[in-house]
């Protein structure tokens, strides 16, 4: 018989963890607590997996990093059996491949789809999170892991008379599922960054007419996309685990040739001859070029005005290639990684209207209106981007100890211990958050590095009887000054991106990637976890 005067026992959470979100992070965190034993719960607001691929379905959708290594690699088995059709993946093969890692791995049974999550309250009494989701259903956990995604609130700026719209409207990043047919359609696209980048040609080519509003050109670094025959398949399954190495002592995660010179210490021809050269290869890699592209301006100087030379060559009228001209730091925005676009503006059917000068002045029942001009369309397609790595965040109501809310703790820009955790959010996982390397990584490892280190973390709590885990304030405030003091050296902090958030009206101006690289960012957390997790308050 129990002794009645005992205290009850506190009964424990739902389950060991509640993740929020179902793209690639999500569901290895699933797998691999899962593996470890832990109970856990998946909340996904859209109807499938996939995260960025399920929602971003604009014609040309595509990742910009090459699909043999944007894959897992937890997996030796997986990894052989999956048989990727292009050098740069599709959305739909993308997410076919999450379907297929879902499935293979029979992760669906715990994810509740259709389902948002709108708060986490951590319960201090309780020691444990209530999740709060859409269908006003609160579940327990004792650790809440944010699985959100970097790029995954759409940003719709407040145009005057957005509502007025009478035609279709659409999102790059919150693209319809049916099949949107542009034929016979005159359409406006609002913006110039990758989204855009990728759909223009593809809508120029249907529609009838499309007018494509630029506020600031972009770099873009020809694809060369090309299908990946059976000879070039089994060369990468036969090379995977040696890439997979070689690819983790790059900066950004990627297996790239990285070059150790420098621009300025180059003779000009040399220099042209090795732009020439990744131009050529195609993709990202342009930037390995040189090691002081991203620090030195008069070198990353040499690099952009090779790509302006390449835009001048590939459009025909030079008053239309001069205003595709960036002007800026290549590479201070993200490198957009194109299919025929530039090109696409020798099209008849295609204007470009600048609006850097003048901004959009309003949206009207039949269009838009800019610089004095009226725009009649049938669509209006915003690829106008996203409230980029805090934005999922911020629209949870996420409160800590004493009520302390993600909002009022962020108010003057995120604050994190590696990107991974929060002083004053006990027990609160975040992967690929503001303050890790993420973005300016392949995020595929990424994920899988965060997804491991937290897995590892929970393991190390239970085998010791550690029931909370949190940054000290000093060891965030520490980390916080570091992202900050890596930043301000280079020259990625000097330009508008949504890096620095400068895309939001109000969002405080601070560059939230780590930018100290993919190895030297792992072996901070190697050696943080191999020292007890050092400026983690355990108890
Ligand atoms: P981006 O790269 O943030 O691009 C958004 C574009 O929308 C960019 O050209 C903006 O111009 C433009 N924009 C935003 N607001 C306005 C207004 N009010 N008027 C005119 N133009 C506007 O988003 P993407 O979706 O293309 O790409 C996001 C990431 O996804 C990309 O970096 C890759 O990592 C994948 P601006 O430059 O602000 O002048």
């Amino acid at each position: 018989m129990p002794d009645k005067k005992a205290p009850a026992a506190k009964p424990g959470p739902a389950f060991d963890a509640v993740i929020v979100g179902a793209g690639f992070a999500g569901m290895y965190m699933l797998h691999r607590l899962r593996r470890l034993g832990f109970s856990a719960r998946v909340f996904e607001a859209g109807g499938d997996v996939g995260g960025t691929w399920y929602w971003n379905r604009y014609p040309g959708a595509r990742c910009d990093v090459e699909s043999v290594q944007y894959s897992y690699q937890f997996d030796a088995a997986l990894e052989q059996e999956w048989e990727w059709s292009e050098r740069y993946a599709a959305q739909p093969e993308l997410l076919r491949y999450a379907r297929h890692v879902a499935d293979r791995f029979d992760l669906k049974r715990d994810i509740q789809f259709n389902t948002r999550v709108i708060s986490a309250r951590f319960d201090a009494a309780q020691g444990h999170w209530l999740v709060e989701t859409g269908d006003r259903a609160c579940t327990s956990a004792a650790f809440c892991i944010m699985a959100t995604g970097c790029l995954s609130s759409p940003n719709l700026p407040c145009f005057k008379g957005l509502d007025s719209f009478a035609g279709d409207r659409y999102h790059t990043g919150h693209w319809p599922h049916e099949d949107v047919d542009f034929r016979g359609k005159r359409v406006a696209i609002i913006g110039t960054g990758s989204s855009a980048v990728q759909s223009i040609p593809i809508i120029a080519r249907r529609a009838e007419h499309l007018y494509v509003f630029q506020r600031t050109p972009n770099y873009a670094v020809p694809a060369h996309n090309r299908p990946l025959d059976a000879d070039a398949l089994t060369k990468v399954k036969a090379d995977y685990p040696a890439m997979r190495k070689r690819a983790k002592q790059t900066m950004t995660g990627i297996d790239f040739d990285y070059s150790d010179k420098k621009a300025l210490e180059t003779a000009a021809a040399d220099r042209q001859r090795e732009y020439e050269r990744r131009w050529r290869h195609g993709g990202l890699w342009f930037l390995g070029a040189y090691q002081d592209l991203m620090v030195d301006q008069a070198a990353n100087d040499t690099a952009a005005e090779f790509v302006r030379g390449k835009i001048r060559q590939r459009v025909s009228s030079q008053e239309v290639a001069e205003l595709l001209a960036p002007k800026n730091t290549i590479g201070c925005k993200r490198l957009c990684v194109d299919i025929g676009y530039y090109e696409t503006f020798n099209r008849e059917n295609v204007t470009l209207v600048d609006v850097s000068t003048e901004p959009i002045e309003h949206i009207t029942a039949r269009g838009l209106r800019a610089r004095g001009v009226d725009y009649e369309v049938d669509a209006i397609v915003f690829a106008t981007g996203f409230d980029a790595m805090t934005g999922s965040l911020l629209r949870i109501d996420i409160s800590g100890r004493n009520g302390l809310t993600l909002e009022t703790k962020w108010q003057e820009g995120p604050r994190s211990y590696l990107g991974v955790a929060i002083a004053q959010f006990p027990n609160l996982f975040m992967i690929t958050g503001p303050g890790s390397p993420s973005v300016l990584t392949n995020m595929l490892p990424t994920i899988e590095q965060h997804v491991e280190w937290i897995a590892d973390a929970l393991a190390f709590m239970r085998a010791r009887g550690i029931a909370l885990i949190e940054p000290s304030g000093e060891a965030e405030a520490d980390w916080v000054g570091h992202v900050a003091e890596l930043a301000g050296r280079t020259l990625r902090y000097t330009c508008g991106s949504w890096y620095l958030g400068v895309n939001i009206p109000g969002k405080p101006r601070v560059f939230m990637p780590y930018i100290g690289g993919f190895p030297k960012y792992v072996e901070h957390c190697n050696e943080i976890a191999a020292n007890g997790y050092q400026g983690f308050v355990l108890t």
